[in-house]
């Protein structure tokens, strides 16, 4: 089970929910960079149809989104496991990966975290503040029911992590390098302490973007 291979962006908060679930796992892997220019060109394209990442490999199996990614990882890596046995909270992991995917990436990281940190670092650009500030509401709403949704517990679907605070932790740490994560959280204390808790992991920790930068350097 060593040659798992992860395609992705070093940053890519999708590229690092899936390292971090490998990296819960004790699984080795190897880091291939994609080139952001060449996302739709060959031979990326021919592991990825939309040019996204991440995507993953192992042998002749290719795969990409990164929910059905992380669940294949979890049917042949079960141990330990990160997808709770109650079929209740097994059923709000999966609700909560798809509010990451639908609700707090689209439009919320999609434009906060590309106006504040893909564009200036690796782009050039400058932050449309004018995006970012259309963008807040929205935020605020999936902050809120996020934090509703953990509630006092430790983690999102209670006593231990699963597959969806991998994905939100991911998404979440980008957001917390922004200004915009002051507003977002003043309110909303038990999403702080849950990404601190979750940044303590050293899953999260070995694939935090400048580690992941080195990684890609270093293959
Ligand atoms: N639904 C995809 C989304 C992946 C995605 O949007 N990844 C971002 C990087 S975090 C990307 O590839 N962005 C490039 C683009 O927007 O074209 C998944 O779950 O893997």
């Amino acid at each position: 089970m060593s040659d798992f291979v992860v395609h992705s962006i070093p940053g890519s908060p999708f590229g690092r929910a899936v390292l971090a679930t490998l990296a819960e796992k004790s699984a080795p892997y190897r880091f291939r960079a994609v080139n952001p220019q060449a996302r739709h060109e060959e031979p990326y394209r021919s592991l990825n149809a939309f040019g996204r990442v991440p995507t993953f490999e192992h042998g002749d199996f290719v795969l990409y989104e990164t929910q059905a990614i992380l669940r294949h990882l979890e049917r042949i890596l079960p141990a330990p496991p990160l997808t709770p046995s109650d079929p209740r909270q097994a059923a709000r992991m999966d609700q909560i990966m798809g509010i990451c995917d639908w609700y707090l990436y689209q439009g919320v990281n999609s434009v906060i975290g590309f106006h504040r940190l893909v564009g200036p670092r690796l782009l050039g650009l400058a932050p449309d503040e004018a995006a970012i500030a259309a963008a807040m509401p929205r935020a605020h709403r999936v902050f809120a029911e996020l934090s509703r949704l953990l509630g006092a517990q430790p983690y999102l679907t209670g006593i231990a992590a699963s597959l969806a605070d991998l994905m939100v932790a991911a998404q979440m740490d980008f957001l917390a390098q922004t200004p915009e994560w002051t507003p977002l959280t003043q309110e909303r204390a038990n999403l702080v302490g849950w990404l601190e808790r979750m940044n303590g992991r050293p899953s999260m920790q070995v694939t935090s973007w400048e580690r992941v930068v080195a990684l890609a350097r270093a293959t």
